[in-house]
C-alpha cells in the first residue's frame, strides 16, 4: 500500500469485504460550490450513497496526506476551503512534499481512488478542452487520467464553458468509452442534452457495469466516462445556458484569466449571473450522479 496514502476505516472495511464504494471529489466542495451551502451538499451526497447501499469516499490532500474518505473535521474542511488548494495530477507531489491541503479535481481524486482500488467515482462535470483550446492548449488533465487510470467516471457531462466537441473527439483519440446512461447524447451539466452523441446509449447500471468488468478483464488500463442527464425537472434551457456562458467567457477574458483558475472563475461567474438559479441544478445532477454510481458499484459487486 502506498505510504502516503490513508484510507478511512469505514472505506477500507468496505473494501476488504468486497462491499461497493464510490469514490467523490471535493474539488466541486472547495472550488464549485459556496460555503456553507456545500457543507449540506457534502452531508448529502455521502447519506444517499449509504441509502443505495454503498459506501462514500470523499477524497483530499489534508496536511500532505492522501486521504481516501474524509471524517467531519476534514469534510469541513474541505468545505470552508481556507488555504485549500486546487489539486490536479501535477500539484499532488508538492502538496504531499510541503504537507499541504489541497482539493482534488476528477484527475487527481481518480489517481486516489484507484491507488485504494476504487473503481467507481461520481462528479458533477468534468474537465475538457476550453473553447479556443485548439489556440491556448488549455486541456483538462481530467482527460489523460481518463485515459490512464482504471476508474469509472459518472458526470452529467461537461459544461458548456468548455468545447463539448472537441472535448468528445479527444476522449475518442484517447481510447476513452463515452457512455449515455439511458441517452444517446452527451449531457451538458445543465442541460440535458448538448448536440453531440455518445458511442453507447446503456439501458441500466448493471450493463454499465458489464462494461467496466469487461475493460478490466482484458487488461485496459483507462478509465470510463459516463453520461448521466440531470433529471429533466432540474434542466434549465440550453438557449438561456449559452447567453449566460458567452458573457461569463467575456468577463474571464477581459480579467485576463488563465490556466488553473479558469474553471473556478468561470463556475463563480455562471452562478452569479444565473443569480444563484443553477444552484439547485448543480446539487440534483450530483446527487443523480451519486446514485447512479452507487448502483452501478453495487451490480459490480454482483457480478
Ligand atoms: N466542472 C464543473 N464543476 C467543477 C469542475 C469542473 O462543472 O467543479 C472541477 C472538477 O474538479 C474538475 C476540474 O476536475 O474542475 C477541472 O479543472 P481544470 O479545467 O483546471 O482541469
Ligand atoms: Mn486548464
Amino acid at each position: 500500500m502506498n505510504p502516503y496514502l490513508d484510507i478511512h476505516p469505514e472505506v477500507a472495511a468496505a473494501l476488504a469485504a468486497g462491499k461497493p464504494v464510490v469514490a467523490l471529489e471535493s474539488t466541486i466542495l472547495s472550488h464549485g460550490m459556496p460555503y456553507p451551502e456545500n457543507v449540506d451538499f457534502a452531508h448529502r451526497v455521502e447519506a444517499l450513497i449509504r441509502e443505495e447501499g454503498a459506501v462514500p469516499a470523499t477524497c483530499a490532500i489534508v496536511k500532505g496526506r492522501l486521504k481516501v474518505g474524509l471524517g467531519e473535521d476534514e469534510l469541513m474542511l474541505m468545505c470552508k476551503a481556507e488555504n485549500v488548494g486546487k489539486v490536479s495530477r501535477r500539484d499532488v507531489p508538492v502538496y504531499v512534499a510541503l504537507g499541504r491541503s489541497g482539493a482534488t479535481t476528477v484527475a487527481s481524486t481518480m489517481i486516489l481512488a484507484a491507488m485504494a482500488g476504487i473503481q467507481v467515482f461520481a462528479t458533477g462535470g468534468i474537465g475538457g478542452v476550453h473553447r479556443g483550446g485548439e489556440d491556448s492548449m488549455d486541456i483538462s488533465a481530467d482527460l489523460q487520467e481518463l485515459a490512464h487510470t482504471p476508474v469509472a467516471v459518472v458526470c452529467a457531462g461537461a459544461k458548456q464553458i468548455l468545447d463539448i466537441g472537441r472535448t468528445l473527439e479527444y476522449l475518442e483519440t484517447m481510447g476513452v468509452p463515452v457512455i449515455g446512461n439511458g441517452t444517446d447524447e452527451f449531457p451538458a451539466f445543465y442541460c440535458r442534452r448538448s448536440g453531440f452523441g455518445v458511442d453507447y446509449a446503456a439501458a441500466n447500471e448493471e450493463e454499465i457495469a458489464r462494461i467496466i468488468a469487461a475493460q478490466r478483464a482484458l487488461g485496459f488500463q483507462g478509465g470510463i466516462l459516463i453520461g448521466n442527464p440531470v433529471p429533466e425537472e432540474y434542466g434549465l434551457d440550453n438557449a438561456y445556458m449559452e447567453g449566460i456562458i458567452s458573457e461569463a467567457l467575456q468577463a474571464a477574458e477581459e480579467a485576463g484569466v488563465r490556466g488553473k483558475n479558469i474553471t473556478p472563475f468561470l463556475l463563480a461567474k455562471v452562478k452569479d449571473l444565473t443569480g444563484g438559479d443553477s444552484f439547485e441544478t448543480n446539487v440534483m445532477l450530483a446527487l443523480n450522479n451519486a446514485r447512479c454510481a452507487s448502483r452501478v458499484a453495487r451490480a459490480m459487486c454482483e457480478l
